[in-house]
């Protein structure tokens, strides 16, 4: 295999990989990303120690040290366009040698957990309570660039959904990918499992009109009782298929756990959003690293 050429691995002067603005050595191998930025320094600040802060646009990376376990923090900005960059991005700086733009022979995997926030489909799924999320469902149409996604779809559960649905041909072609056994082991105990629709957008593509009106009649009624396997669509977000397919086609182990913010059905949004995420990093840190 040939060497990666200048436009297509970016590699910034000082050596670090294009957008995120890190080197290899300042990740570990268990990465915490988040949509928010501030929310970086939340999770930082329960570590022992710091060894690196870097920032670059929404890009903003903490790595450091809790009971002894070497961990990341990482902020991808909100949407799948922004998870193409920051999976590529961290994958390169495992995978391929920066210097020689090469990719390694010997593949390293990273585990990967979003933890995020999120608007509940059921009524049942009260705002500031977590769900975990078993499956992501694509509705923003990423993976179908990439010629690997193939291996790595649900296909009966995506079949079963576009015909349910009867998805709109002019929308982007859904995807359903599982999250890593190993980290829903780890991290996952006790919580809600269920399937987290990842939208394109918070507003139209997440049935929320302010002045615009919907081309999709009853979306959101529609995701709630889809039912596939005794699984149901328990939220929405913007980011979990993507981490989901792009990590099971490089080889790294994804989850996501969200915090539940908004109730669509019941129309309700938490009083107090930061204290439950506070409430949730608190949980999942104690869950990687205790
Ligand atoms: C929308 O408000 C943003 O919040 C959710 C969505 O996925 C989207 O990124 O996640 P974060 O709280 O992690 O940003
Ligand atoms: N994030 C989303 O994407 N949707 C919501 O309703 C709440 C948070």
């Amino acid at each position: 295999m040939g060497n990666l050429e200048a436009s297509e691995l970016i590699v910034n002067p000082d050596k670090s990989i294009y957008h995120l603005h890190l080197l290899p050595e300042q990740i570990a191998e268990d990465i915490i990303v988040v949509g928010d930025p501030q929310r970086v320094e939340v999770i930082s600040n329960y570590f022992d120690k710091i060894e690196f802060k870097v920032s670059n646009r929404e890009f903003v990376t903490h790595t450091g040290y809790l009971n002894g376990h070497r961990i990341s923090a990482l902020a991808t900005g909100i949407g799948t366009d922004n998870i193409d960059i920051v999976m590529n991005e961290l994958d390169a700086l495992v995978n391929i040698d920066l210097a020689n733009r090469k990719i390694y022979e010997n593949k390293r995997s990273l585990n990967i957990i979003r933890l995020g926030t999120s608007g509940a489909l059921q009524e049942n799924i009260p705002v500031d309570s977590f769900v975990f999320s078993e499956y992501g469902l694509g509705l923003d149409g990423l993976l179908n660039f990439y010629a690997e996604s193939d291996k790595v779809i649900d296909k009966a559960f995506t079949k079963a959904f576009i015909k349910e649905m009867q998805w709109d041909a002019n929308l982007a072609k859904p995807y359903v990918v599982k999250c890593s056994k190993n980290l829903e082991d780890k991290i996952g105990a006790g919580l809600l499992k269920g399937i987290t629709a990842t939208a394109s957008g918070f507003y139209g593509p997440q049935g929320r009109s302010l002045r615009l009106g919907l081309a999709i009649n009853q979306l959101n009624e529609k995701l709630s009782k889809f039912n596939y396997q005794n699984k149901q669509i328990t939220n929405f977000e913007m980011e979990t298929s993507a981490i989901y397919g792009l990590g099971a086609m490089l080889g790294h182990n994804t989850a996501t756990v969200c915090a539940i913010v908004a109730n669509r059905y019941t129309k309700t949004f938490s009083s107090d959003y930061k204290a439950t995420v506070v409430r949730l990093i608190e949980l999942i840190l104690e869950r990687i690293c205790d």
